[in-house]
């Protein structure tokens, strides 16, 4: 028998950006996203003789695999099961290029299949806690559509919730690539140097209240408040890095900012994301995607390739024999 789960990746509308225990996972703040339906991880995971790991195919022994098996040991303890190894078959149809992490939708379909393997039946919330511990944006795959991920005291306290599973907003993301290869400085190694900016504090407060504005937001189905509320929190994100120091945006993050407000000033609705890398994201409604994607290509010609997405659902697993 073996174990099939299927999580989609999302896309952080107020950013989770610093942790207060790196091990647990335990983050700074509440953030919130949004699950996307193009991209996402297939994972097929059976008990085995010895623990392999096979990711689009190939077989993986570095540090992936590392992070994977001291992963699927965490949840053995937390769920006081005996020692056991695994075989696990990884696919993942996220475009490489496209800059934005795989680990969530990864980890939300490893603990999904570990889950179902190992007979748990967990809640939700339980599998939210799970993904959470593989990697901290996971926490919120296991929710389709918008997804509130709460700060919480401690590990049983921190993990999503959905805010609202199928929008009804006609919401559409273009994910512009810029070709960019490995980022420099991971998400992990930022955000443990962020803690260091004299504007954290700031940063936490301002995603707290990010995230109730963004909850109302929905609530209403005001687009452009939920687009303007998200552009800003992306912004304040990379000026915090900045304040330490480094920066993850090119010129071409900076173009992509400035022309989501020359198409606000024609009135089309945009707004502008970005994440630990200088690849960005635009929101607009469902009906602009197309003008959003021509200007995109116009202003960006060569330099950019286009992907394109909307609201996706939470995670899936089942069992074949
Ligand atoms: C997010 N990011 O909310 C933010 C915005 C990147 C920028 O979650 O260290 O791979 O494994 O818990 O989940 C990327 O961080 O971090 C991330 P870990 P993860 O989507």
């Amino acid at each position: 028998m073996a174990s099939f789960a299927l999580a989609h990746t999302n896309l952080a509308l107020v950013k989770y950006w610093g942790k207060e225990d790196e091990k647990l996972r335990l983050p700074s703040a509440p953030s919130l996203s949004l699950t996307l339906n193009a991209f996402y991880t297939k994972t097929k995971l059976s008990l085995s003789k010895e623990n392999k790991f096979v990711l689009d195919g190939r077989e993986e022994k570095g540090e992936e695999a590392q992070r994977v098996f001291s992963f699927l040991s965490s949840l053995l303890s937390l769920f006081r099961l005996p020692s056991s190894r695994f075989f696990i078959e990884s696919q993942n149809f996220v475009p490489k290029s496209a800059g934005f992490a795989s680990s969530a939708s990864a980890f939300c379909a490893l603990a999904a299949a570990f889950s179902k393997e190992m007979g748990l039946c967990l809640s939700k919330r339980e599998l939210s806690i799970a993904s959470r511990l593989g990697s901290g944006s996971a926490a919120r795959s296991v929710y389709g559509g918008f997804v509130l991920w709460r700060e919480g005291e401690g590990s049983r306290e921190s993990f999503a919730v959905p805010i609202e599973e199928k929008p009804s907003m006609p919401l559409s993301v273009l994910f512009l690539s810029f070709g960019e290869k490995k980022k420099k400085i991971s998400s992990s190694e930022g955000m443990k140097l962020s803690k260091s900016s004299p504007f954290f504090q700031i940063w936490r407060e301002e995603c707290r209240k990010a995230c109730k504005e963004a909850e109302k937001a929905i609530k209403d189905d005001s687009f452009e408040s939920l687009g303007e509320i998200s552009e800003r929190n992306a912004c304040q994100m990379h000026a915090l890095t900045l304040s330490c120091g480094f920066s993850y945006l090119s010129q071409l993050s900076l173009r992509a900012l400035s022309l989501a407000k020359e198409l606000r000033e024609e009135g089309v609705s945009c707004y502008w994301s970005c994440d630990a890398g200088s690849n960005c994201a635009l929101l607009c409604r469902k009906e602009d995607l197309d003008i959003v994607r021509k200007r995109a290509e116009k202003v960006f010609a060569s330099s950019v390739t286009c992907f394109s997405a909307g609201p996706g659902n939470g995670v899936e697993a089942w069992s074949e024999s």
